[in-house]
């Protein structure tokens, strides 16, 4: 299924050193896709939900920030760090108000019915080309249904296996600027993984591999003992 919907404007401040840069910040029109994938009930794919202005400005703000190299790739947490060994999160790893440049962006996905609450936990992942993620379903008791991520940079294929049947798999090419929002079926019951590789093969061509950030968008479950 394809719809166009109704456009919410980002505002999003830029960083001091490229303060000067997009002009065109709050013109530009966005052609929002949706694509709802059937076979995994739950997953929406969303093409072009920002601008390019706004996409050039969030990875600013991005490389405006520090980065934890902790993991194989650079990650940064916002509001409550994520112990990946431990999968846990709890009021002990708060770390404070999510910054503007993601509150905006999160109301936004929350106004734009994306999310049922506006998240109030974000990660960043850097994915330098033959850098990717395992395959994995976020953790159950530390995040509620709607998990949202939002592609900036190079574009890549992420793939959705299902958890009881391991050899039905879809593959979802995410562009840049895209979002992918997994709730219900598609966040408890399908693994979601990027295979660590350069290049992907996509509609019969290949497509090499930039560097990839996204931001994943989560409402965090705090369990009061
Ligand atoms: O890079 C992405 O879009 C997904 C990130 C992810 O799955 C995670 O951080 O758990």
């Amino acid at each position: 299924m394809v719809e166009q919907a109704e456009q919410l404007e980002l505002n999003l401040e830029l960083p001091e050193p490229n303060k000067q840069l997009p002009q065109s910040f709050l013109g530009e029109k966005r052609e929002k896709e949706e694509v709802w994938i059937e076979e995994a009930p739950g997953l929406l794919y969303i093409k072009n939900y920002i601008t390019a202005d706004e996409h050039g400005a969030l990875l600013a703000h991005v490389d405006n920030e520090l980065w934890l190299d902790d993991l194989k790739r650079r990650v940064q947490h916002y509001g409550f760090k994520y112990n990946y060994r431990a999968r846990k999160v709890d009021m002990s790893m708060r770390v404070g108000e999510l910054p503007e440049w993601l509150k905006n962006l999160s109301k936004k996905l929350h106004q734009d019915k994306y999310m049922p609450e506006a998240a109030d936990q974000v990660i960043v992942n850097e994915y330098l080309p033959g850098q990717g993620i395992s395959a994995h379903i976020d953790c159950e008791p530390c995040f509620k249904d709607t998990i949202i991520s939002l592609s900036l940079g190079s574009g890549c294929i992420m793939n959705f296996t299902n958890k009881l049947d391991k050899t039905q798999k879809i593959p979802v090419w995410l562009e840049p600027r895209s979002l992918v929002v997994l709730r219900g079926e598609a966040r408890y019951g399908w693994l979601h993984s990027i295979a660590a590789r350069k290049w992907d093969e996509w509609e019969g061509e290949r497509r090499d591999r930039n560097r990839r950030v996204s931001l994943t968008f989560r409402k965090v479950i705090i369990n009061k003992v």
